[in-house]
């Protein structure tokens, strides 16, 4: 496959930018490869600089549940620009998704939007501060909360793909404010309680974790964790910045019937526009400025060409309910990566959750960081590399998730499984 044009625009990108990339797990470091430079984008397929197809799994890392360029979204956004770009004043348009989040998630009463699902998680854990009074959080090893210096500690995605799940710049002051807890182990949450008991402000948590590879939450986890949030009376924040309007109109805490304090949200609700959000319970949002003594702000909070994207795309989420369609989907392809496991005889597993998937080259079941870090990150470069070359785009990474989107057709879930069939022998 020619990518000389990706090639010389990666060299061009690290004169001026750190990395050639402007977010790290892009660059494409452990999968042995210059990364791709792309151009176009639409419904399942993205072109990069050389004008090669690919059938799209990243999705924008998710944000684009719908595919890409999905004509509603893009005339939505074109109407309001030539309306207005911004204002830095309220407008009409934050309400009407705030209203709209809060008849997708009940749990929610006050929402406050963000850029970015990093703001919306460093406001998140800054409100709980505020509200308890208390100082420390738990978060959990190779979960994900964005690159606030609170949660670089044994952090997922970019910072475990990159090996550097604890980054230099982050001080102990801050360090020393995080505990780390085990993904589905709630005696490592015990543990921590009973040696920092009345000074936990808040539990933070991916309810699907989808940056150590998505692993799923056992039976009796999240139930687990709202009991000791309400006994010990810590804020339980739901990151649902990937797992919000992905798993289920309502998220995660639909699935799973939880009701978290505080949720987080980004990637979807921005329908592919910078869009991150807060939520939760009435007496702690109101905490939040200007009403409440935390500080929390943004010059293109709710930017209105965001809020049109991301209303035109959770309208269509609502209106059409795409969910049954891409577990059929989503199940085929999990169907046929089983199947092909089995007949290559592959050092694989599999895990899904609705349109979140996860190939871990290992054969250990994963349900934490420790399992999940026992795959064979070479093996899976090799993979990655077999199936770009067989014109599927996958995440660069082994502890990143797989996206269906509601474009993505079964001709191209076949494309795909006859290449993932040679892709995974012998591995
Ligand atoms: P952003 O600041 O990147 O918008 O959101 C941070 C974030 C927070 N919480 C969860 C559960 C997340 O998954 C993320 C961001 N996800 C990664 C991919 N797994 C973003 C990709 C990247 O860093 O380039």
């Amino acid at each position: 496959m020619n990518t000389s044009n990706s090639h010389s625009l990666f060299l061009r990108a690290q004169r001026s930018i750190p990395g050639g990339v402007n977010s790290p797990v892009r660059a494409f470091r452990s999968v042995g490869i210059d990364p791709l430079f792309l151009k176009h984008g639409d419904g399942a397929y993205i072109w990069d600089a050389d004008s090669n197809k690919y059938i799209d799994y990243v999705g924008s890392w998710g944000p684009l549940i719908l595919g890409h360029s999905n004509s509603r979204v893009v005339e939505a956004i074109r109407e309001q620009a030539l309306m207005a770009t911004s204002f830095g004043a309220p407008t009409e348009l934050e309400i009407e998704l705030a209203e709209l989040v809060k008849e997708l998630m009940p749990s929610i009463d006050l929402l406050r939007m963000t850029s970015s699902g990093t703001e919306a998680t460093m406001s998140a854990i800054r409100l709980a501060r505020g509200y308890t009074g208390r100082e420390k959080i738990i978060k959990f090893e190779g979960c994900y909360h964005g690159h606030g210096d609170s949660f670089l500690i044994k952090a997922g995605s970019g910072a475990l793909t990159l090996g550097a799940p604890d980054s230099p710049g982050v001080t102990l002051g801050t360090a020393k404010d995080t505990l780390n807890a085990t993904y589905n182990d709630l005696p490592s949450v015990e543990a921590l309680i009973s040696a920092n008991r009345g000074k936990i402000a808040a539990i933070i948590v991916e309810p699907i974790a989808g940056n150590m590879g998505v692993v799923p939450p056992d039976p009796d986890f999240l139930g687990g964790l709202r009991k000791i949030c309400d006994r010990e009376k810590i804020v339980f924040i739901f990151d649902e910045v990937m797992t919000g309007f992905r798993v289920a109109l309502g998220g995660a805490q639909e699935l799973y019937h939880i009701r978290p304090d505080l949720t987080t949200l980004g990637k979807i609700i921005g329908g592919g526009l910078p869009v991150g959000a807060l939520g939760g319970k009435r007496e702690i949002m109101e905490m939040l400025s200007p009403i409440g003594p935390v500080y929390q702000a943004g010059t293109l909070s709710g930017n209105p060409l965001a809020m049109a994207a991301g209303l035109a795309t959770l309208r269509i989420l609502r209106d059409e309910n795409p969910y049954l369609e891409l577990e059929r989907k989503s199940a085929l392809l999990e169907k046929g990566f089983a199947e092909n496991i089995q007949s290559g005889g592959s050092k694989a597993t599999l895990t899904r959750v609705g349109s979140m998937l996860c190939l871990f080259f290992t054969d250990q079941r994963v349900t934490d960081y420790e399992s999940a870090t026992t795959s064979d990150t070479k093996a899976f470069a090799a993979y990655f590399r077999a199936m770009l070359d067989k014109g599927i785009y996958l995440a660069p990474s082994q502890f990143e998730a797989m996206f269906v989107s509601v474009a993505h057709s079964d001709k191209d879930i076949e494309q795909t499984l006859e290449a993932n069939k040679i892709a995974v022998k012998g591995i």
